[in-house]
């Protein structure tokens, strides 16, 4: 079965857990709980094959930003989630996209950028045009989403072995290269199914 290492990074309390547990378990942590390292599996189904998706949930905490690089070169495609409630968790995650590169010395990696705590829309610190702005300066697609409501949740997932198998881009000269998709409304090609594996719940 093919299997795809994914890395959750982002400052500390943005929901990278919650959204990762959301994911896994199908319930919402509510309790802030800082992450040193949690390692998930669930199979999942894309364009009708199962495949695994082993879920490294890291550490926000700067405490603990010596072990990115290592998790960084392990992953094979990366969410990058900041919290639209607080502005300084979308400043910190903008050098991530360099980070990545430098790091798998490739600009071909796919990457998911997320604006988590949709729910909090009387919060917001961050417009849906900054998010999608950075987006479109990293050439990956954008998603808000809420762990608490479950929105876009499963669909912020499954997009990462989509766009692990998404042709190359476009060489100098060479023909159109598919362009990042919305995600909300866009007809599904992969699904998620039951958890398996889970090593931590909620
Ligand atoms: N309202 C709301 N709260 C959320 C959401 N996602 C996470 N939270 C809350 O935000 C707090 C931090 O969430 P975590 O998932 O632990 O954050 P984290 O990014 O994993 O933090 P670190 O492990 O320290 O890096 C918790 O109290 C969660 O309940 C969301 O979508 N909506
Ligand atoms: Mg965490």
């Amino acid at each position: 079965m093919r299997e795809f290492k994914v890395v959750v990074l982002g400052s500390g309390g943005v929901g990278k857990s919650a959204l990762t547990v959301q994911f896994v378990s199908g319930c919402f942590m509510e309790k802030y709980d800082p992450t040193i390292e949690d390692f998930y599996r669930k199979e999942i189904e894309v364009d009708t094959s199962p495949c695994v998706l082993e879920i490294l949930d890291t550490a926000g905490t700067e405490q603990f930003a010596s072990m990115r690089d290592l998790y960084i070169k392990n992953g094979q495609g990366f969410v990058v989630v900041y919290s639209l409630t607080n502005h300084q968790t979308f400043q910190d995650i903008k050098p991530m996209k360099e980070l990545i590169t430098r790091v798998k010395g490739s600009e071909r990696v796919p990457i998911l950028l997320v604006g988590n705590k949709s729910d909090l829309e009387h919060q917001r610190e961050v417009a849906a045009s900054e998010g999608e702005a950075l987006a479109q300066l990293w050439g990956c697609p954008f998603v808000e989403a809420s762990a608490k409501s479950r929105t876009n949740v499963n669909e912020m997932f499954a997009e990462i072995p989509v766009a692990t198998s998404r042709p190359p881009p476009r060489p100098p000269g060479g023909a159109l290269p598919r362009p990042p998709a919305p995600l909300p409304g866009r007809p599904g090609r992969a699904s998620a199914g039951a958890a398996k594996h889970v090593i931590s719940t909620c």
